[in-house]
């Protein structure tokens, strides 16, 4: 049941994100129905939640023109945030998604700079600072994730100098000389030294991030503390920054893999692909950031080289669609099916896939019985701040089988060590790393998955809010603390 109920003031907790983890769905009668989307965040943050009296989430619902009215949604209440259509052009599609994303991933493709997006990201950012600002309570905490929002920590503390603030990156922090390249880069940096903790994925985005701080805004930095100097009369704030690599619900992962449907699933998809002896497998958004394409080269060229037998080995890719109306995307999207068509085309056994091609979203039951199903899962990215499929397959594999061969560009690869690591852009290398995880003797494959498993089991996405949130809480104290009295 959904209520309107906009409440002042009166959050101790509030998120501030680009999406609200709900869908909207249209019911028979032509209703709205509320769904929650289950990713990582909402996970995570249904923890944290539980442990505050009111909690709050601030974000775009997903469609242009009039948001609905503020609703509760799983003991939250949601602040839905207006995105008008042009909005959604020029701040989503485009300054965040076509000159940060691209640049933020070393400019895999080229950023693109349009003055025009910016003046939208930096109005769209002060809406969602505006919608958050009123909600929390006096001394509340206020979180806010992710590349699209790097102004509104900044704008909050205008407002709300009593806030504790909070920042996290989910993507990489590039090095500062990509970083120099991005216009209004200082009105970035200070965007986001409003918040009192800057957490990001790997120790290099930290690094790099104060790197960018140093040069930029010459600013005094110690170790990974930063101080700011006060607008004004404002005395001097210290910012702290630190690394927080985000996780997945390692144990209801793991916990599917004991429901006997979707063992039988798992049984039943390996089946329908004629029984393979391997299966290989990807599991991705289209995003050109993901090494698709690098993978798909070295899947065809061990086909094309004879090393390895079409008819016993089969390598499904999951592509989820994804910025479908970003043209980088597009160009992806056609290059991808062509040389998927080209591969099936030249090695594809009659009625049946060399590469099984989804390019569909499954549920999260589909997706477990397919790492189940899967005996080597690529994950070759040249870019990603984290990537949780790396950690999703090793939740899945009780069984302390299977292999992952993963990209030291994934930020996974810095807590990951037992995975079969490999540079995803030397071919030759990513070909022998395939091999040897197709070859790999059972008990080796044990050796590693107990020892990734061990990892991912113990450091959850749950721990990962905590321990950001028990930080804030610390990083808010030391601030006050050094103010003069
Ligand atoms: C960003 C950063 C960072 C994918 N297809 C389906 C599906 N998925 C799920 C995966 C996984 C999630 O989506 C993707 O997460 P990733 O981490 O792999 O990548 P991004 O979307 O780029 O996320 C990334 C992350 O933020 C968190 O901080 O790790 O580096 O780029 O959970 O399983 N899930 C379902 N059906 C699909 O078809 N149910």
């Amino acid at each position: 049941p959904t209520t309107p109920t906009p409440k002042d003031r009166s959050h101790e907790l509030v998120v501030v994100a680009n999406r609200l983890p709900v869908d909207s769905r249209t019911l028979p009668d032509g209703a709205t129905e509320w769904v929650t989307s289950p990713g990582g965040l909402v996970t995570a943050m249904e923890s944290v939640m539980r442990t505050v009296d009111s909690g709050a989430w601030v974000g775009w619902a997903g469609s242009p023109g009039e948001p609905p009215a503020p609703f509760e949604a799983d003991g939250m209440s949601l602040y839905p945030v207006r995105l008008e259509q042009e909005d959604v052009e020029r701040y989503y599609e485009g300054y965040s998604n076509a000159t940060l994303w691209p640049l933020y991933h070393d400019v895999i493709v080229d950023p693109e700079f349009h003055r025009g997006w910016w003046d939208s990201y930096l109005a769209t950012n002060r809406r969602f600072a505006d919608s958050a600002a009123p909600v929390a309570a006096p001394g509340g905490t206020i979180w806010v994730h992710d590349y699209q929002l790097q102004l509104v920590p900044r704008m909050i503390r205008e407002k709300r100098s009593d806030a504790r603030i909070g920042f996290f990156n989910h993507i990489p922090f590039p090095s500062v000389e990509l970083f120099s390249q991005l216009p209004k880069r200082n009105s970035i940096l200070r965007g986001l030294l409003g918040a009192d903790l800057i957490g990001f994925q790997r120790e290099s985005d930290s690094l790099n991030f104060v790197a960018a701080v140093r040069k930029l805004l010459g600013y005094h930095v110690d170790g990974l503390t930063i101080s700011v100097p006060g607008v004004g009369a404002a005395p001097m704030r210290e910012v702290e920054v630190r690394t927080f690599p985000i996780s997945i619900d390692s144990s209801a992962v793991s916990a599917l893999t004991e429901d006997e449907e979707i063992r039988e699933r798992a049984r039943a998809l390996r089946h329908d692909l004629g029984d393979p002896a391997k299966v290989v497998l990807g599991v991705d958004r289209l995003d050109y950031t993901k090494g698709i394409r690098h993978r798909l080269k070295a899947w065809g060229e061990l086909l094309d080289d004879g090393l390895i037998d079409p008819h016993d080995t089969v390598m499904i890719q999951v592509a989820t669609p994804s910025r479908e109306r970003v043209e980088a995307y597009r160009q992806l999207r056609d290059e991808v099916e062509l040389t998927v068509g080209r591969i099936n085309g030249e090695h594809a056994p009659l009625g049946r896939p060399a590469v099984s091609y989804q390019h569909h979203s499954f549920d999260r039951r589909e997706m477990t019985a397919l790492f189940m199903a899967a005996d080597v899962v690529l994950v070759t990215a040249l870019r990603d701040g984290m990537n949780l499929v790396a950690k999703e397959y090793v939740a899945s594999r009780p069984d302390l089988q299977g292999v992952l061969v993963l990209s030291e560009f994934a930020g996974a690869a810095d807590e990951l060590r037992a995975a079969v690591l490999v540079n995803p852009h030397d071919i030759d290398e990513l070909k022998s790393a395939i091999l040897r995880a197709l070859a790999m003797p059972e008990e080796e494959q044990e050796e590693a998955m107990r020892s990734l498993r061990h990892q991912v089991m113990e450091n959850d996405v749950q721990s990962w809010a905590h321990d950001f949130l028990e930080h804030l809480e610390h990083a808010g104290r030391e601030a006050q603390a050094a103010v003069p009295v």
